[in-house]
């Protein structure tokens, strides 16, 4: 057992911000999701798309690692911005979000090819189950930020989905939010 006292984050619901300092916020912009939007258009690489604010704890089965996402508005093409998204290298490792502000999808898949779109706001308590790939999307117009609570030593298999992609994508449709098949799922797997 690691040797950690207990300890206590304070969090603001709305903005997702947290008292904690933490200086290993993770800040993807454009240029870092090449290859993640289906019709890349000339849009600014240095456009930020998402920040993850960790709290450290060790990063062991006996740990619960916890950090807050805000994934900024926006769309390349139709598609909206969304996270990279991934498996666990661990691949039985389960995970929840809670809802905390804007409008989303949380999209799920796994292995065999079977997906889960569920919906993400305020309140909304997503459980994935080990084994599914996940993904959050912003369908609003403003931040979507949320809380992930995760088994400490799931890790991420980004590889598979960069890879394979998912089964769907979520588009702007003429009604709003839509989702489609991926035309290019597993194009690229041998
Ligand atoms: C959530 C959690 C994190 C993840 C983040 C961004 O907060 O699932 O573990 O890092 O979303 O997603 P990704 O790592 O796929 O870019
Ligand atoms: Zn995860």
């Amino acid at each position: 057992m690691t040797d950690l006292a207990p300890f206590t984050t304070l969090l603001d619901l709305d903005t997702g911000e947290l008292t904690r300092d933490s200086d290993t916020v993770v800040a993807r912009r454009l240029a870092d999701l090449t290859g993640l939007f289906l019709h890349e258009t000339d849009t600014d690489p240095e456009r930020l798309v998402y920040r993850v604010f960790p709290v450290e704890v060790p990063p062991t089965n006996a740990n619960l690692l916890h950090s807050i996402t805000v994934l900024e508005p926006g769309r390349v093409g139709d598609e909206y911005f969304m996270t990279k998204g991934h498996f666990h290298a661990v691949r039985d490792r389960a995970e929840i979000y809670l809802g905390l502000s804007g409008t989303g999808r949380l999209v799920m898949a796994t292995e065999d090819g079977r997906s889960v779109v569920e919906p993400m706001h305020r309140g909304t308590l997503n459980y994935v189950s080990g084994g599914w790939a996940h993904r959050s999307v912003n369908v609003g117009d403003g931040p979507l930020v949320f809380l992930a609570v995760y088994i400490g030593d799931a890790g991420y298999d980004y590889a598979t989905i960069e890879r394979e992609g998912f089964p769907v994508r979520v588009v702007e449709g003429s009604d709003g939010p839509v989702v489609e098949p991926n035309p290019r799922y597993r194009a690229n797997a041998s």
